[in-house]
């Protein structure tokens, strides 16, 4: 069975971490109903969906990817790069242990879960404002003993490195080039999203299907082509605050 945690949208969304977008009006209702049509596609794809408990006074909280990398074998609590967020984790750590033992990152190491991405049994991490050094190096040592490889990633131009790529398939990476060089992905198979979509790499992978927005038209064709299934949600109000579709899950077979 697959499980998708996800965090309900804080009322005060609108005071948000922000880095590289400008603030604008962010309507914590309006994000609150895409949220919840977000959650109904994740049921529809055949996921459990449990959410952890509300955190209203943490404005990034349903950004729950970033709190926790889950694997097959343990999950990795993260500690998170924003001072803002760093209590995220507590909660999402209780619903966490209900699945998979569970390891934590302690200080200086900083990491978010944005900046980590899986093909197969290597982890490509971004070194990022929000992940450090430290905090790939203690990632590392808590994969390793399970067979995971962790390459440290560079990228630029956005927030996470999951802004600039994602795992479409086991062996296939959507990515914006402008943000990530391609190279660093050699050994896997590399799917370009259209110029005029800079955002349109982030994509969440539930089984064999695909969690996409729908604001990337142009880059979704590319997956008709290669006959990959998607679901289109729009979650413009939460892109507002930085957020996209693997932000808002931690999706895991149970
Ligand atoms: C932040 O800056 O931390 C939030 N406003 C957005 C986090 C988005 N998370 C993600 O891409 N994994």
């Amino acid at each position: 069975m697959v499980v998708a945690l996800t965090r309900p949208v804080s009322p005060r969304l609108a005071e948000c971490e922000l880095t590289h977008l400008a603030r604008s009006a962010i309507d914590a209702d309006r994000a609150i109903v895409q949220h919840a049509a977000y959650e109904a596609v994740l049921r529809s794809l055949g996921a459990d969906v449990v959410q952890v408990a509300a955190a209203p006074d943490l404005a990034d909280s349903v950004f729950i990817e970033d709190t926790a990398i889950v694997l097959d074998e343990i999950a990795v609590i993260t500690r998170p790069g924003a001072e803002s967020r760093r209590t995220e984790p507590v909660a999402v750590a209780v619903a966490v242990a209900q699945y998979r033992e569970l390891v934590t990152l302690d200080a200086p190491a900083t990491l978010d879960g944005g900046d980590v991405i899986r093909v197969g049994r290597t982890l490509y991490v971004g070194r990022s404002s929000r992940t450090n050094d430290a905090g790939i190096a203690q990632l590392r040592r808590a994969v390793s003993p399970h067979g995971y490889e962790v390459r440290a990633t560079d990228f630029r131009g956005c927030l996470h490195l999951k802004s600039a790529a994602t795992a479409i398939a086991d062996d296939l990476v959507l990515l914006n080039s402008a943000w990530v060089s391609p190279a660093q992905f050699a050994d896997v198979g590399v799917l370009h999203v259209n110029v005029g979509e800079p955002f349109a790499a982030n994509a969440l992978r539930v089984g064999d299907r695909l969690v996409y927005s729908s604001e990337y038209p142009r880059t979704r064709e590319l997956f008709d082509a290669l006959r990959l299934e998607v679901a289109t949600v729009d979650l413009s109000e939460l892109a507002k605050a930085e957020g996209a579709v693997t932000c808002c899950s931690l999706v895991f077979e149970a």
